[in-house]
């Protein structure tokens, strides 16, 4: 997540972030970069770097997004390449170098696994995975994907609409929020040490937006099941935000009645809002007006909403976007 070495941060940049960074997130960003790698060197590693190639698995009667009744989302840019896709990654618990996750996330076992939904509902329940899948039949949606640190992709998601396991659990009249939290275990999980942010690692949505069409619980890219460094077994999408917010490998999602706390907003609450829309006109940390695709050369236009705003920008009428960042 964090883009800069100390050194590799110009003085007079410095001088900017802390003039509308508190002392405390400012201090915290400096000790997280120290942790991390720089992208260039990342992206100079991870092309050389041997790729894992498909061990994963077809997913059987895939609902493909069709040309000729496209949805109104539907893109018809060219998806980021598998190999691209399974090994830049994001995905501290096992890694903060994104060419290594691939790598220590290999033989992470994601069978059993369960997901539990509960808080403001009619019908908590402990789902099995493969339960969850058979809620509705499998989408292809092919979205592009925005990090906040400056690179973007785009990716062939398979999976169902967050709203349908939602309904099946009736939220009741208080709820307000979608919790989500990641699995948290050292034991199969290298790097909950090493970090420098606590885990679990949890995120959170208005209902509103959780519910919203383009919400997706992914199980598949490319048309066969994720990976481990994907986020296998279950994660989430959520298109027009930036990348963090589609937290991967879920346990628990509960519906609450206040904001949820997240992992970023709570390291860096200036820098990391709660609802990190993607949004050109705002920029912490770097400048979020341009971004680098990946695979291709050179830089292209952020757009505000990911490019999204005709399905989502109501969900924020009349909210200011610079304080509700
Ligand atoms: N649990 C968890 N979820 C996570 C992250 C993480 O470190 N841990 N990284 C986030 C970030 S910053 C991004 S950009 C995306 C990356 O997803 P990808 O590796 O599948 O492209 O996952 C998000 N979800
Ligand atoms: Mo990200």
């Amino acid at each position: 997540m964090l883009i800069k070495k100390p050194d590799d941060i110009k003085s007079s940049e410095i001088t900017d972030e802390k003039t509308y960074l508190s002392r405390r997130t400012f201090m915290r960003l400096a000790a997280l970069a120290a942790t991390t790698t720089a992208t260039g060197l990342v992206y100079r590693k991870f092309a050389v770097r041997p790729r894992i190639v498909r061990p994963s698995v077809k997913i059987a009667d895939l609902q493909k997004q069709s040309a000729t009744s496209a949805p109104s989302w539907a893109t018809n840019e060219k998806p980021t390449s598998f190999e691209d896709i399974t090994n830049y990654n994001n995905y501290y618990e096992f890694s903060t170098d994104k060419g290594g996750v691939a790598e220590e996330a290999q033989g992470f076992v994601t069978r059993p696994w369960t997901i539990s939904v509960e808080g403001l509902v009619n019908k908590p329940k402990i789902y099995d995975f493969d339960e969850i899948l058979r809620i509705s039949p499998p989408e292809e949606r092919i979205y592009r994907h925005r990090c906040v640190e400056g690179w973007s992709m785009v990716i062939p998601w398979v999976g169902i609409p967050l709203a349908k396991l939602l309904e099946q659990t009736e939220p009741n009249s208080q709820a307000k929020y979608v919790a989500f939290q990641t699995l948290a275990d050292s034991k199969r999980m290298p790097n909950l040490n090493g970090a420098g942010i606590p885990f679990p690692y949890v995120e959170g949505l208005r209902l509103d937006e959780a519910m919203n069409p383009l919400t997706l619980l992914a199980s598949g890219i490319y048309g066969e099941t994720l990976l481990p460094q994907n986020g296998a077994p279950l994660r989430l999408v959520v298109p027009w935000k930036y990348g963090f917010k589609s937290i991967k490998s879920i346990v628990k999602i509960r519906l609450t009645d206040t904001e949820p706390r997240t992992t970023w907003s709570d390291y860096a609450p200036d820098i990391y809002g709660f609802y990190s829309n993607v949004n050109p006109q705002i920029g912490y940390l770097r400048r979020q007006s341009n971004e680098r695709r990946i695979g291709e050369y050179g830089m292209r236009e952020t757009r505000i909403f990911n490019g999204y705003a005709d399905q989502v920008a109501s969900l924020y009428t009349g909210m200011d976007l610079k304080k509700y960042f």
